[in-house]
């Protein structure tokens, strides 16, 4: 009760506006938290590609889908991409080079249009087995056929609510979703069927498969934080699969280094293909020492995370995320 007077006192000063209490508390209280919306705003999406991001103008763009198709192959402008059936849909993408999530794991919500309707336009060949996709700042990936013609696979053309950014792909990237961020290009510029590929990354020994596999980060408290003694402290963060273990069933935290876990609470989701957020109050002991904290999930196929990890780079790993911490006393 104290401790919600002070955080509402203390939103009113900030803010210098009065809203209704209830909103109020909420809002001060997930300031503390790590990561504190459930949809990143575009700003703050991380970024990562081969080189400078593409340039490209709506106006010249096409986008070539050839290779082996029954039809003929066809050139694509922006506006026939807009005008297929749209779908919105939220997505978390993840960095396979960032296999604990701590920094290149973000989520929005999309718009745009499935794979699946356009690639039907031109009718795969039986023996076309992969879509590659060629970007204009020379990355090239490819999925599997199968994997293409899911009805999740979107061509996106928006990221929460505006144009792609530059910066994640403008005008058209690919959602591929439970495979990290190598299966989602952005600047696509050419669509092909094909028997095979090798793709960017798998060339330089990259997963070609790159399925997310299940991972849980800490956002509070970070690397050496000084935590007060005595105190509830939010232990906050993210945990994601993708889909790959039919979601998140719950996340834990330990702070006896894997002796005992405490179940946290998992404040906002939707579905697998987006991260879970999730929050734990910690009853900190009123004692100056060191302290590392632990968190794991487990998905609804009962997989649980382990702290090695069974698998590690290049796949992309599982282990615990671990922060070491100090408990400081006044
Ligand atoms: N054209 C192109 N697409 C790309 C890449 C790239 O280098 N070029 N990098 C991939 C990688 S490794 C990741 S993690 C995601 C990152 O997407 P974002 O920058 O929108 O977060 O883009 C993917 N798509
Ligand atoms: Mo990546």
């Amino acid at each position: 009760m104290k401790r919600r007077k002070f955080i509402k006192l203390s939103a009113i000063s900030a803010a210098g506006l009065v809203l209704p209490v209830q909103l109020e508390v909420q809002a001060e209280a997930k300031l503390l938290l790590k990561p504190r919306t459930f949809v990143t705003p575009n700003a703050d999406f991380y970024v990562l590609q081969i080189g400078d991001p593409a340039e490209l103008d709506a106006k010249t763009w096409r986008m070539g889908v050839s290779g082996l198709v029954e039809q003929r192959a066809q050139v694509l402008q922006l506006k026939d991409i807009k005008a297929m059936e749209p779908v919105t849909v939220t997505r978390t993408l993840k960095c396979i080079g960032d296999p604990i999530g701590t920094e290149q794991m973000s989520n929005a919500e999309w718009k745009g249009a499935r794979l699946r309707d356009l690639l039907e336009r031109v009718g795969p060949k039986p023996e076309a087995k992969v879509v590659v996709f060629r970007c204009a700042d020379g990355y090239h990936t490819a999925i599997p056929l199968a994997d293409a013609m899911r009805e999740e696979t979107v061509l996106a053309y928006e990221m929460n609510g505006v144009p792609l950014p530059t910066e994640h792909g403008f005008p058209v990237r690919l959602l591929n979703p439970g495979h990290y961020g190598t299966k989602n290009p952005k600047w696509i510029t050419s669509i092909q069927l094909a028997k095979e590929h090798e793709s960017y990354w798998e060339k330089q020994g990259w997963d070609p498969i790159a399925h997310v596999k299940l991972a849980t980060m800490i956002g509070t408290p970070s690397e050496g934080e000084e935590i007060p003694g005595g105190k509830i402290y939010t232990v906050s963060g993210a945990a994601f699969d993708a889909g790959n273990h039919g979601g998140i069933k719950k996340v834990e935290v330990s702070i006896d280094y894997g002796q005992t876990w405490e179940e946290a609470e998992i404040w906002a989701q939707d579905t697998p293909l987006s991260w879970v957020l999730w929050k734990w109050e910690w009853q900190v002991p009123e004692k100056s020492e060191p302290v590392e904290i632990y968190a794991r999930a487990t998905g609804n196929s009962g997989v649980i995370q382990d702290e090695i990890g069974i698998e590690v780079e290049p796949v992309g790993a599982t282990g615990y995320h671990i922060i070491d911490a100090a408990i400081v006393m006044p």
